[in-house]
């Protein structure tokens, strides 16, 4: 039985011409992936950003962040998609322009069959150089936490392809984000805090270009300003709103 909010967002969508779907990290944790800021199990209650996520502590110790980032690429290659991930497949399948923005590096949208993801932080499965951010492959036995690649280009270690705190997102994704925010019908803001800008914005900027936005979280504390709140698992969730919305398709 769903409650008259899941009962308004899948209203919404059914009428929506352009959806705009952000998510974060949430939306893979009932893939097995965790979080960033769950206090018990999220890597921000173990490990502190500025040793691992920023330009400054690759320089100091790049061993220790080449070691994390291959250990969370091969959790991320071993974790499948959910039924989150597939039900925002399925609404790209129905709605005709849908745009997923996410803040995710793991590829678990495109595992899940979706297109045209905007990865507004990167992707873990891509390496760069660390100096002169030449790209590199990533071929198999480079991918090991005992062997950190060197730019065949120009001799500097290989970084992953993500975006840490203190970087530019890159600038055609942010602008596609950008623009898809400003222009969508429906946003759902998915699995995220919302604590990191410039991501955090987008629901703002659909809010204010009209938009209507639903944020699904099974915590209250990450609501957007003046977006409906859809309290649970993005698995459960989601699966449910499509339902209502599209009884009939499979
Ligand atoms: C579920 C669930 C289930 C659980 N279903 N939900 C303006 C003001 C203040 C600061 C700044 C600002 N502009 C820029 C900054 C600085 C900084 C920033 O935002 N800092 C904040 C901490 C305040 N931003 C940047 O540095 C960005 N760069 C930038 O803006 O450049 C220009 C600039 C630079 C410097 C100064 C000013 C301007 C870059 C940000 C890069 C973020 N990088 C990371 C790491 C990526 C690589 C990696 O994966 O290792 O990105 S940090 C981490 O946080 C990761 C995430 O993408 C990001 C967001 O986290 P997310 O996805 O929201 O995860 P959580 O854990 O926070 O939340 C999970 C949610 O899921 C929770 O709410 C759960 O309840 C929920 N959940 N189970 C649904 N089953």
């Amino acid at each position: 039985m769903l409650s008259d909010t899941e009962m308004q967002v899948a209203q919404a969508l059914r009428q929506a011409k352009r959806v705009t779907v952000l998510t974060g990290a949430g939306i893979s944790a009932e893939s097995g992936l965790p979080t960033f800021r769950d206090p018990l199990t999220g890597y921000w209650s173990k490990f502190r950003p500025a040793d691992l996520a920023t330009p400054v502590a690759f320089r100091r110790d790049p061993e220790l962040v080449w070691r994390w980032y291959c250990e969370r690429r091969s959790a991320a290659r071993a974790a499948k998609p959910n039924a989150g991930h597939l039900a925002i497949t399925k609404l790209q399948s129905i709605v005709p322009d849908v745009t997923i923005v996410t803040q995710n590096v793991d590829g678990l949208h495109q595992a899940a069959g979706s297109t045209g993801v905007i990865e507004l932080h990167g992707s873990i499965h891509s390496i760069r150089c660390f100096d002169r951010d030449h790209a590199m492959d990533l071929n198999q036995e480079d991918d090991s936490p005992d062997r950190h690649p060197a730019c065949p280009q120009c001799g500097s270690l290989a970084r992953p392809g993500v975006v840490w705190f203190g970087e530019m997102l890159p600038d055609e994704a942010l602008a596609r984000s950008i623009a898809a925010a400003s222009a969508c019908d429906v946003m759902l803001v998915v699995g995220t805090s919302g604590i990191v800008q410039p991501a955090a914005s987008l629901g703002s900027r659909a809010l204010t270009h009209g938009a209507f936005v639903a944020v699904v979280n099974p915590d209250p504390r990450s609501v957007m300003p003046g977006g409906l709140f859809l309290e649970g698992p993005a698995g459960t969730v989601l699966p449910g709103i499509l339902e209502a919305a599209w009884p009939d398709s499979k």
